[in-house]
């Protein structure tokens, strides 16, 4: 009798080491999934670098005049774009340095695939 009462203490402390090793175990990992950071969100490129106010459509879009197009003209400029395409089926590319990079396969206007491009770093 003795004895089962010394294997029923010994299961019983064995379970409370296991579960509360298990218990810091999980709680390390609980603690690794908050340092978890998303990655970066990706950013079109005339948000980093804001360019230069090249042609007279450019200048139309450069609100405050200062020679560069910054992130909410490049927006304006981009949502008529949109727009354009979207009733025109396309826009003239040839008009701005800036918008030619949209111009994919270099034919000098932005077709409704192009505009996927815009939509997208639009979206962002
Ligand atoms: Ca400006
Ligand atoms: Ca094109």
């Amino acid at each position: 009798m003795k004895n089962f009462i010394f294997s029923l203490a010994f299961v019983f402390l064995s379970y409370l080491v296991i579960s509360v090793a298990f218990a810091q175990t999980a709680n390390q990992q609980s603690a690794q999934d908050d340092k978890k950071v998303d990655p970066p969100a990706p950013v079109a490129f005339w948000a980093t670098t804001p360019p230069k106010v090249v042609g007279k459509i450019d200048q139309r879009y450069d609100i405050n005049r200062d020679g560069i197009l910054s992130t909410s003209e490049v927006k304006i400029f981009l949502r008529d774009v949109v727009a354009e395409v979207m009733e025109n089926n396309s826009y003239d590319a040839m008009a701005s340095d800036f918008l030619r990079s949209y111009d994919k396969n270099r034919d000098g206007i932005i077709s409704r695939l192009e505009l996927e491009e815009i939509k997208k770093d639009l979206a962002l």
